[in-house]
């Protein structure tokens, strides 16, 4: 028997995963989630991210992602689950976010002592006690000085995936050594939240994969590995502070003797981490071109694998490295399932009310269309939170629609870019489960919607990774294919199909809601005219 053992750290708590993979044998084993806010409250955080009265600061305590490992590890070994079995182990993590260590973290890992909790081994070792994460969008003045530095936005999207973004690595590492230069000096190490995690489990610094590497506006997208004029761009000495780039598969280590010691686990192999999403790719089954997942988390996310990097220069999208060595395509919408859970609560509904309103409001919601952002909006951006409504007054019924309506107008809006026939769209995260949402989904997109098996996919997909690296050295010919196979798999009972005509008047809408956005925005004509057409029809 081979177990795999993948983990998700994602803005709001630490998902774990095993599964079984033999001849003639797959199956899920466990899936177990820690929410942070729950379980670790002594950290003040509410859903993850601490408390702060500027909408536009995104950061979380590092402490609590290293207390919320050594519970699940813990909680792990007593699961019934023989974890001396796990042959490898991965994981993801939410992607950009950023961790700070001093010169004194590298020794503290390399020594760990099985008696002592991990949290009190990393205490003090941090040159920033916070970390930026992918909700921070205060970095606009960085974002213009590394674009103009580089030679502008369309440069730096050929070369890195992506033109500048206020919650990618590079701007905030830029704010963060122009605010505090000292602490900046003080830093030896900068890991993302996903090499961070990974370095605990091996007990030295751990490299980065080019699929989360791709996050940063720092890596050269096609080299895989660090583009020196960014990296210049960004800060002095920056280079010496950065992990290595390996590739996706790469084995980066052995989990540590602390975890060996203290929990019983063995001396699994450790496969490199990656961001969320691209682990999600793997864990949705995306492993060729055709297909399109969207995951409904705390952020929205509209990605597919994409065999070229076919960029989105002056846009709203990314090209990330995928896992198995091709590329993805990536769009990110910050008001996911917090505005969905915000219309929810104002309204006092629960989830079967909510999707019991959304199912008895007409599609089209009468030529009501509301624009949802209660923080800020990466796509399209928008950098001061407010809810635009636009047609005639609606009641609180009214609202559950419009929330899921522009959500889900928004994505099929925002990645168009991607360019692409999509046959079938796979639904994750935590709000797949709610089939009134996917309705909407399969009508504005006119596509089939499945939703998966396990709820993190990501996690699911760093499990499925670390089966293909630990399987891949005896078998060269194993496919990705082979390896997600009966796993990564949508139910075919969860199959939700678009009905014509609601997908026809949704056609019709997009530019409505598009003109909406740019009125929002302030670049574009009052939509009042368009949508009396829109609520004529409906
Ligand atoms: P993340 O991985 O980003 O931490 P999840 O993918 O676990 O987030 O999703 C968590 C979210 O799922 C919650 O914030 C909640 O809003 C949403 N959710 C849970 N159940 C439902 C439901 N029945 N309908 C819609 N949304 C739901
Ligand atoms: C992707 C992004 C989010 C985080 C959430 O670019 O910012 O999806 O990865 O965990």
């Amino acid at each position: 028997m081979a177990l795999y053992l993948g983990l998700d750290s994602s803005t709001q708590s630490l998902t774990a995963v095993i599964i079984e993979i033999d001849r003639d044998r797959r199956r899920l084993v466990l899936e177990t989630t820690l929410g942070f806010d729950e379980e670790l409250p002594q950290y003040g955080t509410r859903h993850g991210v601490l408390p702060d009265p500027d909408p536009a600061v995104g950061v979380s305590p590092p402490l609590m992602w290293v207390d919320a490992l050594d519970l699940m590890m813990g909680r792990l070994a007593d699961s019934g689950v023989d974890v001396r079995e796990i042959a490898a182990v991965s994981g993801s993590a939410q992607q950009h976010g950023s961790v700070y260590l001093d010169a004194t973290a590298g020794t503290a890992l390399a020594s760990l002592d099985a008696g002592t909790a991990l949290v009190d081994q990393l205490r003090g070792r941090f040159s920033r006690e916070t970390s930026p994460i992918w909700m921070d969008a205060t970095t606009a003045e960085e974002c213009a000085e590394i674009t103009a530095a580089v030679g502008g936005e369309v440069q730096l999207a050929r070369r890195t995936g992506s033109r500048a973004f206020e919650r990618f690595t590079g701007p905030q590492i830029r704010k963060f050594f122009k605010r505090t230069p000292s602490a900046y000096q003080h830093t030896d190490r900068i890991h993302l939240v996903s090499s961070f995690l990974a370095s605990l489990l091996t007990g030295r610094h751990a490299p980065l994969d080019p699929g989360d590497g791709s996050g940063m506006n720092l890596m050269d997208l096609a080299a895989r590995d660090w583009w020196p004029r960014a990296v210049e761009a960004t800060a002095p000495g920056l280079r010496n502070k950065l992990p290595v780039i390996v590739a996706p598969w790469s084995r980066v280590g052995t989990l540590a003797r602390y975890w060996q010691i203290r929990y019983g686990f063995p001396a699994a192999q450790v496969i490199a981490w990656t961001g969320d999403n691209p682990s999600s790719l793997v864990g949705a089954g995306l492993v060729e071109e055709g297909r399109l997942a969207i995951s409904l988390g705390t952020s929205d996310t509209v990605f597919g694998p994409m065999s070229e990097p076919r960029v989105d220069e002056s846009g709203t999208g990314h090209v990330f490295g995928a896992p198995t060595g091709a590329y993805m395509g990536l769009t990110c919408f910050q008001n996911g399932s917090l505005a969905r859970e915000h219309v929810r609560t104002a309204l006092g509904l629960t989830w079967s009310e909510f999707s019991h309103t959304l199912a008895s409001t007409p599609p089209g919601n009468g030529g009501r269309v509301m624009l949802p952002w209660f923080s800020p909006e990466i796509t399209p951006p928008v950098s001061t939170p407010a809810v635009h409504r636009y047609g005639p007054t609606g009641d609180g019924a009214t609202d559950v629609r419009a929330v899921v309506e522009a959500q889900q107008l928004s994505m099929a809006l925002h990645s168009r870019w991607m360019a692409r026939e999509v046959d079938t769209i796979h639904a994750t995260g935590g709000a797949a489960v709610n089939r009134e949402i996917l309705q909407v989904m399969a009508d504005v997109f006119g596509t089939s919607v499945f939703q998966l098996p396990a709820g993190n996919s990501a996690a699911l997909g760093a499990a499925l990774r670390a089966a293909h690296a630990h399987l891949s050295d005896a078998d060269r010919s194993l496919t990705w294919l082979d390896v997600v196979a009966g796993l990564a798999k949508p139910l075919a009972i969860s199959r939700v199909d678009p009905n014509p005509d609601r997908h026809a008047m949704y056609r019709d809408m997009m530019p409505v809601y598009a003109a909406c956005e740019a009125h929002a925005r302030g670049c574009g004509p009052d939509p009042g005219q368009w949508l009396e057409r829109v609520a004529r029809r409906g």
